[in-house]
């Protein structure tokens, strides 16, 4: 059988690309709800609804696991679903322990990126009051990294400036590590390494949610000798047309490249 992918866009390929380095024998299935992508600019709500839909098309295709390469659905329904379905659900969350555990030795703070909606919710308040002793982590929402990789646009002429702007009244020098809380994020790493002292580490929650579908596949004795196959759906309908599934692949050579 093979893993479950979901992400309201073309994130989830970046926690996919991870799990390919730990789990390169696995066969995917990545679905992206695209009709309905940004999610996190929407109600909660509204947003519930979309991720039911798509992980009872998934559910229906039959999956051995499931992970949800999206904070803000991670943050909204993923106790929700593990009551519905059977099958193991992993999510993924702003890496802030790591974080912190970093930065305080060394009297920085921590920004964590991400949606609106992940930053809104109540599970990344208590993350955060539960490790944030004193008082270092701020946050910031980058809805158009979202747009920009909807659509393909990762060139630094346009992206640099936009966090320039979006970052203008932070006094960059004072972080150590910048925690990027959206899976749509890691496209722009290069960028946001141009807009940060040199010295400031980027993290993001993906490795650990690979290892942990990795461990939790082992456990259960469901490691697969397969070939490393993806299948893509965008929004309940299989990709077909060469073009998009040739940006997919590009994009996982891109995220090669950042290593
Ligand atoms: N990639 C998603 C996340 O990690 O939160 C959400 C992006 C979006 O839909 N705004």
């Amino acid at each position: 059988m093979r893993i479950g992918f979901f992400d309201s866009g073309i994130g989830g390929i970046t926690v996919l690309h991870q799990a390919l380095r730990y789990l390169p024998n696995e066969d995917y299935i990545f679905y992206a709800d695209t009709l309905h992508n940004p999610y996190g600019e929407k109600s909660k709500e509204e947003v519930r609804e979309y991720i039911f839909n798509a992980v009872d098309f998934l559910a229906e295709q039959g999956v051995k696991a499931l992970v949800i390469a999206c904070n803000t659905a991670t943050s909204i329904a993923v106790d929700d679903l593990r009551q519905k379905y059977d099958f193991p659900i992993l999510g993924i969350e702003p890496a802030v322990k790591p974080a912190v555990q970093s930065c305080e030795g060394k009297r920085k703070k921590v920004l964590v990126l991400a949606t609106n909606l992940t930053l809104k919710e109540k599970k990344f308040h208590n993350l955060v009051n539960s490790i944030d002793q004193h008082d270092i982590v701020e946050s910031l929402p980058l809805p158009g990294l979202v747009e920009f990789a909807e659509k393909f646009e990762f060139r630094e002429e346009i992206v640099v400036p936009y966090l320039k702007e979006q970052l203008s009244s932070f006094n960059l020098m004072q972080y150590g590590t910048v925690v990027l809380g959206c899976t749509h994020f890691p496209y722009f790493e290069d960028s946001i390494k141009k807009i940060f002292p040199e010295e400031v580490e980027i993290i993001s929650g993906s490795v650990g949610t690979a290892k942990n579908l990795r461990r939790i596949l082992e456990a259960n004795n469901q490691i697969n000798h397969g070939s490393g196959d993806i299948i893509f759906f965008k929004s309940g309908f299989p990709v077909e047309d060469k073009e998009t599934l040739s940006n997919y692949k590009k994009l996982l050579g891109m995220l090669d490249m950042e290593g």
